[in-house]
């Protein structure tokens, strides 16, 4: 490999909701992290790889960080939090504002006490009517940490996030090629499809109910002719969130199965048979039993 080529990882950290996952997927440009308008979207670590001439960077997306309130809110702030110490370069993303509550300095407590560049990502900047207010934003921010770099972007509308990689590299060592140039990511389909799954449900859902929602496959089969069979289980925490997942006639169930059937089909470049089932575990999110069963665990 050449002797410019760089490489490393890099962090996104932040509140829920802020579009770490939105972002991400539009660096590497393909969705790969399902995102939502509801807060703790995110419940693993989703790691995906962005190459060029450059060099490669390593994207590890993380759960938003929260007070937690049962057992899977305390081990997706414990992956975030984790995370902060393995990698390169840190971005932690926060809202347009002038407001810095105790979530976020929370969060820049944290980040004092590494050494690694934080990069503050001001993100959603297109909800910003007044432009000069950005600038007003990051002097506030400026006071809360030693930043390595303050950018304001929007990852929704993809403004300025052609900088991002470029400040990224800056901060990345010299260094070899992980992967190959292809690859944009090591999840596996059957976590991919998963997600997808729980996307709809999240996106179609309302309340706590997509809250106490876990997604597993129970098979993924390919016939002779290329098409794919999944089975999967939606697991939910009550009965009444059963019927309502299931929906009147089953139309809830199904308007989730098309939605997520679609986007796997696109991702897998397949046809796909998706089959589901809607599954009660009372209080799974504070069962580590369960939780490991759900893919929950480190
Ligand atoms: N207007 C606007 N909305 C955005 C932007 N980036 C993300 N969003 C929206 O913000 C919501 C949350 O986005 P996510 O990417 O899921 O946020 P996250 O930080 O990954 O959230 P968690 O996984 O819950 O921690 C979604 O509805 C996104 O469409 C942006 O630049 N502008
Ligand atoms: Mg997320």
């Amino acid at each position: 490999m050449e002797d410019h080529y760089k490489s490393g990882f890099a962090a996104l950290v932040g509140r829920p909701n802020v579009g770490k996952s939105t972002l991400m997927n539009h660096l590497i440009g393909q969705k790969i992290a399902i995102t939502s308008e509801k807060p703790q979207t995110t419940r693993n670590r989703i790691q995906t790889v962005y190459s060029d001439e450059r060099g490669q960077i390593i994207f590890l997306d993380t759960p938003g960080i929260h007070k937690a309130k049962n057992k899977l809110g305390e081990y997706m702030v414990s992956v975030a939090e984790g995370t902060l110490k393995e990698v390169d370069v840190i971005l932690w993303l926060v809202e347009p504002s002038t407001f810095i509550g105790a979530g976020e300095r929370h969060i820049a407590e944290m980040l004092g006490k590494v050494k690694t560049p934080v990069i503050l990502v001001i993100n959603k900047i297109d909800t910003v009517k007044n432009q000069e207010a950005v600038l007003t934003y990051m002097e506030a921010y400026r006071q809360v940490c030693d930043f390595a770099e303050i950018v304001p972007v929007s990852a929704l509308k993809d403004k300025n996030t052609k900088k991002m990689t470029e400040l990224i590299f800056k901060y990345l060592p010299y260094g070899p090629q992980y992967y190959d140039e292809d690859t944009v990511t090591d999840q596996p389909m059957r976590q991919i499809a998963a997600e997808l799954i729980r996307e709809k449900a999240l996106r179609l859902l309302e309340e706590e109910i997509p809250h106490g929602i876990a997604v597993t496959i129970e098979s993924m089969t390919e016939r002779k002719n290329g098409m794919f069979d999944i089975e999967a289980n939606i697991v939910c925490e009550r009965d009444s969130h059963k019927g309502i997942i299931i929906g009147k006639h089953g139309s809830m169930l199904k308007k989730i199965g098309t939605a997520a059937r679609i986007e796997i089909e696109n991702l897998m470049g397949a046809k796909v048979n998706l089959q589901l089932w809607v599954k009660v575990r009372k209080e799974w999110r504070d069962s580590e039993l369960y939780m490991k069963n759900y893919g929950y665990y480190q």
